[in-house]
This record gives C-alpha cells, sequence and structure tokens, in this order.
C-alpha cells in the first residue's frame, strides 16, 4: 500500500512537471483579416475574391492587402488595419507575422505597439510565397506588461499580404505553417 501511494505521487509528480513548462509561455494568434479601423487601401481578400490561388494557402481563406500599385509612402500615407489584444502577464513577446511579399519594393510594413516608436517590419528576400517574418529583436515596444494592447499595422510599401499575427513568449518557437488563431475575438470579447 506504502509502495502504490509512493507511485501514486511520483506518477502526479512526473505529470505536473511535464505540464508546468507549457503554460509558462504565452502565445497570442490573431487572424489578420479580423483587424478593425482597415483604412484604404489596406483591404481584406476573401474567398470571394478573385486571387483564389493565394486565398487557398491563406489561413481562415482570407488576408490583408496593400494592392501592387495602389501606392506608398509619401504618394499615398495611408492603409492601416487595427489588432487589440490582451496580455494575461507581463512579458517579452516575440512579434511573427505570416505574410507575402511581391518584391523588393514590396516587402515591408510599418508597425507600432501602442504609443512606442513607429518600426519597419520585414525587408527580408523571401518572394511570392507565404512565409513567416520575426520583428526585429530588442525592441522595446515587445516587452507587454498585463492588459489590453494595441497594434497598428500601416502602409509602406504596397503589393504585401499579411495573413496571421503571432505574438509568443516562447524564444525558441519558430512557426513553420499556419498557425491555430487564438487572440482578438475572445480577448475582445472578455473586454466588453
Ligand atoms: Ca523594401
Ligand atoms: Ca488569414
Amino acid at each position: 500500500m506504502k509502495t502504490r501511494m509512493m507511485l501514486l505521487r511520483l506518477t502526479a509528480a512526473v505529470i505536473m512537471t511535464a505540464v508546468a513548462p507549457v503554460g509558462l509561455c504565452e502565445r497570442i494568434c490573431i487572424e489578420a483579416e479580423t483587424a478593425e479601423n482597415l483604412t484604404a487601401p489596406m483591404i481584406i481578400v476573401g474567398a470571394t475574391t478573385t486571387n483564389a490561388e493565394k486565398v487557398k494557402a491563406a489561413s481562415g481563406d482570407a488576408y490583408l492587402e496593400i494592392p501592387e500599385g495602389s501606392g506608398n509612402p509619401p504618394k499615398v500615407n495611408s492603409g492601416s488595419a487595427v489588432f487589440r489584444f490582451t496580455v494575461e502577464k507581463d512579458g517579452d513577446f516575440i512579434l511573427w507575422c505570416r505574410v507575402w511579399w511581391n518584391g523588393e519594393c514590396s516587402n515591408s510594413f510599418t508597425m507600432q505597439i501602442d504609443d512606442s516608436a513607429p518600426f519597419a517590419f520585414g525587408q527580408d528576400g523571401t518572394y511570392k510565397a507565404w512565409h513567416w517574418v520575426k520583428a526585429p529583436p530588442n525592441l522595446k515596444c515587445l516587452k507587454l506588461t498585463k492588459g489590453e494592447h494595441v497594434l497598428i499595422v500601416s502602409n509602406r510599401e504596397d503589393g504585401v499580404k499579411l495573413d496571421q499575427i503571432l505574438l509568443t513568449t516562447d524564444r525558441k518557437y519558430v512557426p513553420v505553417d499556419v498557425e491555430t488563431p487564438s487572440g482578438i475575438r475572445s480577448a475582445n470579447a472578455e473586454s466588453k
């Protein structure tokens, strides 16, 4: 009986150690097309739009786009999307975005978190394919406190697409394919 109790305690301890580390990391995944306050030339491309081939590979069958030729600053300064999300506890976050770039002059967004200084996101060399890109390292604005935050994605170059946004405190995690969305809708529902 004593041995059995010890075995039970040991099993419980093993299970708890196995589960605990997962809960330490926070993960927020937002579908780009759930943005609020969208301004042109940033648009939502969905299943009903003509770009069917690219839509197929996008999570949720939809994404945001600043169409090629629709203009970038200083010619066209407008074009933005606003995302609201809730952080459970203070943490250093890594920001990833699943994007599609048309080319060298179509491979970046301007991003801003809360009232922090805006930063350039992207400028990598993977074109005409959905892929994940990480925000520049050591951004102070990614030290997020518990509570609601705002991410603004805006026009820097046209010919760009945004499918998903991932914020995680897991520094080792590297997204590969589409991610399971969490985040914005439930966060909004909770705050209302
Ligand atoms: Ca560029
Ligand atoms: Ca999407």
